[in-house]
């Protein structure tokens, strides 16, 4: 049987991007049961369509009524992409439904994902994503993850707050690896401010520009020292290839519940290579069953760059697995059991719910 539910957890600290201020993780979690083992996926959309068009409400629309039909529990992922593109879009709801397939294929398997994706490092190289706040606030923050071992840092920045914040951070804790994330906060008429973050050495700049402009960051990358990362931009394989070859891009933010899933992540990260582009993996603060897959694929070989898959209790004081993810030296290890290697705390995950629903038979 297939299921859905949603579910609101506080984050222990509100969440702030160039888009708006999240105080909640509010998922839609996806349960596969059958005669063995459960599985599990999560979507990565929230409530409002701020970072892509998709939401919790659209997802659970093209999941009932037009993928859960084109879904069964004995295929591969493969066979569910083929017939899931059919439908145009909505790739967050196709790749849940797709990563779901990969831990029941991986279960069936007795493979952690991890293995069952290919070749593994056994561990994933770990960065931290700080929201915006007061300068002051982000400074402390900022020398916490640094004790704490992160092995790169990345602020949030938008109009208005950018330089002087970076400027801060330099001044402060000198050349430590560091990145901004614009979350498409700025225009085409923005370069001459972009360009005063050349002076600082950051190691990327994440989606500076809406993320239809692919061709706009192309021309910025020509302008810019700071290499050029996109995450929003990059919605499927065809806008990877798009962006490569039209010279957007250095390096790519891949986050397998925005790309339609694994399959497709795996496709992106060969590509990649292939163009000398730089891959990590990114997060949306997900629970302990979004973050599972991510620190799966963050671990493989193909992946280079330190990614945004902190330990849950960067984000919650309690999250709805009951196994969760730590910290050593900058590193965290996925689950050596079968699948994503997770399970659900239900006493938590039930106080938890606040939808649910049986999609399918
Ligand atoms: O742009 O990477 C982003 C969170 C929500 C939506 C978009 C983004 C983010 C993050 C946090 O930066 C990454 C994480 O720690 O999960
Ligand atoms: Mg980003």
């Amino acid at each position: 049987m297939l299921s859905y539910s949603k579910i609101s957890i506080p984050l222990l600290k509100p969440f702030k991007t160039s888009f708006g201020t999240q105080l909640t993780r509010d998922a839609i979690t996806l349960l596969y049961q059958g005669k063995g083992e459960k599985a599990f996926a999560e979507v990565v959309t929230d409530e409002a369509p701020l970072y892509g068009y998709e939401d919790n409400f659209t997802v659970i629309h093209v999941i009932n009524n037009h993928l859960k039909g084109m879904f069964s529990p004995d295929m591969e992922p493969e066979e569910f992409n083929d017939k899931a593109k059919a439908i145009r879009g909505h790739n967050m709801a196709k790749g849940a439904v797709e990563m779901l397939l990969w831990d029941i294929n991986a279960k069936r398997e007795g493979k952690p994902l991890h293995k069952f994706l290919g070749k593994s490092r056994g561990k994933a190289e770990v960065g931290i994503s700080i929201g915006m706040s007061t300068i002051d606030d982000e400074l402390k923050t900022i020398g916490d993850a640094v004790k704490r071992g992160y092995r790169r840092i990345k602020v949030k920045i938008e109009r208005g707050y950018n330089v002087q914040l970076i400027k801060a951070i330099r001044e402060k804790y000198g050349d430590i690896p560091l990145s901004v994330d614009a979350n498409q906060g700025f225009t085409r008429n923005d370069f001459k401010i972009l360009k005063k973050l050349d002076e600082f050495n950051l190691k990327y700049i994440e989606q500076p520009l809406p993320l239809e402009d692919i061709n706009g960051h192309a021309l910025l990358r020509k302008e810019l020292k700071t290499p050029i990362c996109l995450d929003e931009s990059i919605e499927s394989v065809a806008s990877a290839v798009n962006a490569m070859e039209m010279g957007a891009v250095d390096i790519i933010n891949i986050k397998p519940g925005r790309i339609g899933g694994l399959q497709n992540s795996l496709e992106v990260m060969e590509r990649a290579k292939e163009n000398g582009v730089k891959i990590w993996i990114g997060g949306m603060l997900e629970t302990g069953i979004g973050r599972s897959f991510n620190i799966s694929l963050a671990s493989n070989v193909l992946v280079n760059l330190p990614g945004d898959t902190s330990p849950n209790d960067k984000y919650f004081r309690k999250d709805i697995t009951n196994e969760t993810f730590e910290m050593k030296d900058g590193f965290i290890e996925p689950y050596g059991r079968p699948g994503i290697g997770v399970s659900l705390d239900y006493e938590f995950f039930n106080s938890v719910q606040v939808e649910g629903g049986r999609l399918l038979d």
